[in-house]
């Protein structure tokens, strides 16, 4: 149900949901029991004409069954959700499978680097393509990133990839994902990182094999037009992909402009 609202275009992004859909089912059987009940007993033991109202400490064993018991089914259910969360967990976050490609992902006050290792997978090699708020990626293959910040706590958050992980000053954090789903998704911080946080966002693109290729190429040669460019006519302003902090149009100095 919850892809019908965001996309799901990662490998883990099922399970996910699965996840939330179990916790909502589990929490709206015991909303609608206890509310039921509630709404019941409010009618049927309402005021009348001539009934004197009860004295009820709730001490009697007959009387505190009525709360042990549902309190122990919902203890119950609890260890069930945890149990499933820490699987999903586990194969998340705790397990890093064999990588296809890997990128380095760095976010700053207000913006996203990429660092996308080239044809030999690994970084800090000449034939690594770095991106501003644009992040390139082919289907079908595991990457691996390398998240790190430059100055406060950021989020990488990918919805469509059911993905977020904080980004820490000072660490660099591990993680992976492998996208299934070709297209353009949103890519934003999802962490409060100072004023210019609500528009940190940017663009994942998940390529098939030769659009990759291509779109590589392009970025390196200069010719690639980045989807933020394309939407810079538009009326809303989003930092270019090429743009520095003292860049006329980069969003540091849009802001500044406005405070
Ligand atoms: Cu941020």
């Amino acid at each position: 149900m919850i892809e019908y609202f965001v996309h799901r275009a990662s490998s883990f992004a099922g399970d996910i949901d699965n996840l939330f859909l179990v916790i909502t089912l589990i929490i709206g059987f015991w909303f609608f029991l206890t509310f039921g009940a509630l709404v019941y007993l409010i009618i049927r033991f309402r005021r009348k004409e001539g009934v004197k109202a009860q004295y009820i400490a709730g001490e009697k064993h007959s009387e505190t069954k009525w709360t042990h018991y549902p309190h122990y089914a919902v203890i119950a259910m609890d260890v069930v959700i945890i149990a499933i969360n820490i699987m999903v967990w586990v194969d998340i976050k705790q397990t890093l499978p064999p990588r296809d490609n890997l990128v380095r992902i760095i976010g700053q006050q207000w913006s996203w680097s990429f660092i996308h290792a080239g044809p030999d997978g690994e970084l800090d090699t000449q034939d690594d393509v770095a991106t501003v708020n644009d992040l390139h990626v082919q289907t079908d293959k595991t990457y691996h990133f390398e998240l790190q910040s430059r100055d406060v706590l950021h989020n990488f958050s990918v919805p469509a990839f059911r993905l977020r992980q904080d980004a820490v000053p000072g660490r660099t954090i591990s993680g992976w994902f492998k996208p299934t789903k070709t297209g353009t998704y949103d890519l934003q911080c999802a962490e409060m990182c100072g004023y210019g946080h609500g528009i940190m966002g940017a663009a994942i693109t998940v390529h098939s094999e030769e659009s990759y290729n291509t779109t590589m190429a392009q970025i390196q040669n200069g010719t690639y037009e980045s989807h933020f460019q394309k939407r810079k006519g538009t009326k809303t302003k989003f930092p270019s992909n090429t743009s520095k902090v003292d860049d006329e149009d980069s969003f540091a100095v849009l802001l500044a402009s406005v405070f």
